[in-house]
């Protein structure tokens, strides 16, 4: 057992499922966590590689810690669906505890809006259509996520966003989609910025509070900034409730009535996650089927709508009689 300079256990270079029998090679540190610190865990004998949250015992042990891993892990491991991230498995040895999560080679949307400043309509269709897919899922499912945010949208290698973290995932009472809150929280839980007008007045957080989080993640891909920013909580706060925030120039017609909508400080009047697809933000506008990777770094460039593109595939047409889409047959 090493021990690292604050102290805390560091797990070894190879660690044992010994339940399974399975082997694990640890990998480079990505980031620390709610509870602990994430690694880059593979699999020795596949060569799979996860992403793990590596839990000390000893943190385990402070009060309610252990429950609420236990929770998350119970909560999460029945999950599937494309845009969610998986929860693949999770065990323990003396030391730690650890959860085996799905790999998102780059990183989070957070990543990618401080690589970029901000991003255009069609990304932001092209992500908000994978989020709103997952959400849905979970919302189907009677889960509220209730801390939606730019670093909880992991991007998967092929450019595939899925929520993460359902640290904070909790399963409402069985009741239709849409229905009140069972249980009003003790404690502001989430993200101050992207924290729902009924959220501060400790109403419960439900479906309509998630569907805020989406307006917040929208706003802020689009500008570059959060909607509601503050030097202090109160002011926050203030901003918040009265749903007041700048509307730089730039944003589309329809990007501006959807952040409005999203972003309505009444939980009743935002739309439903349904409605929000239907909105002209994205019937109107053009959604890439994929992102190429060097989106992470720059403005894409879309094949088949840049004029340069469209140009030279006409012309090639000419000369090489490339027969089009519908006279082919
Ligand atoms: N981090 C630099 C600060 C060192 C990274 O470069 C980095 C690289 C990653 O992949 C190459 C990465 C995270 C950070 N990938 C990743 N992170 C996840 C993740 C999946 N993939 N998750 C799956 N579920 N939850 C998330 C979560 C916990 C494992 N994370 C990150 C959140 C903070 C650190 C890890």
């Amino acid at each position: 057992m090493v021990r690292g300079h604050a102290g805390a256990e560091l797990p070894g270079w190879y660690i044992e499922d010994r339940e399974s029998g399975m082997l694990y090679k640890r990998g480079r540190l990505l980031g620390e966590g709610t509870f602990g610190r994430c690694y880059q865990l593979t699999e020795v004998a596949s060569g799979r590689v996860y992403a793990a949250k590596v839990i000390p015992r000893a943190r385990l042990a402070a009060v309610g810690i252990g429950e609420r891993v236990e929770r998350e892990q119970e909560l999460h491991s029945r999950l599937r669906h494309r845009h969610i991230v998986r929860l693949h498995g999770h065990f323990a040895d003396r030391s730690h505890v650890y959860l085996l999560l799905e790999y998102c080679s780059r990183r989070s949307l957070a990543d990618i809006l401080r690589a970029r400043g901000r991003l255009t309509e069609p990304e932001v269709r092209y992500y908000l259509r994978q989020i709103i897919s997952g959400l849905r899922y979970l919302h189907g499912q009677g889960i509220v996520h209730r801390d939606l945010k730019l670093s909880n949208f992991l991007v998967t290698e092929k450019m595939q966003v899925k929520i993460g973290d359902l640290g904070l995932a909790r399963q409402e009472a069985p009741a239709g989609p849409g229905a009140h809150p069972a249980r009003l929280p003790r404690a502001l839980c989430g993200t101050p910025g992207y924290l729902a007008p009924e959220v501060l007045d400790r109403k419960g957080h439900g479906v309509p509070s998630d569907v805020w989080a989406v307006g917040c993640a929208m706003y802020a891909v689009l500008t570059g900034s959060p909607p509601f920013e503050a030097a202090q909580r109160q002011g926050l706060y203030r901003r918040i409730r009265a749903a007041r925030y700048p509307l730089p120039p730039h944003l589309s017609p329809h990007a501006r009535d959807l952040i409005a909508r999203l972003l309505a400080p009444e939980p009743a009047e935002r739309p439903s996650l349904r409605d929000v697809l239907d909105h002209g933000f994205f019937t109107q506008g053009f959604t890439p089927e994929t992102l190429p990777p060097r989106a992470c770094r720059s403005v894409p460039v879309f094949m088949g709508l840049d004029p340069l593109c469209r140009l030279l595939r006409g012309a090639a047409a000419v000369l090489v009689r490339w027969p089009c889409q519908e006279c082919r047959d």
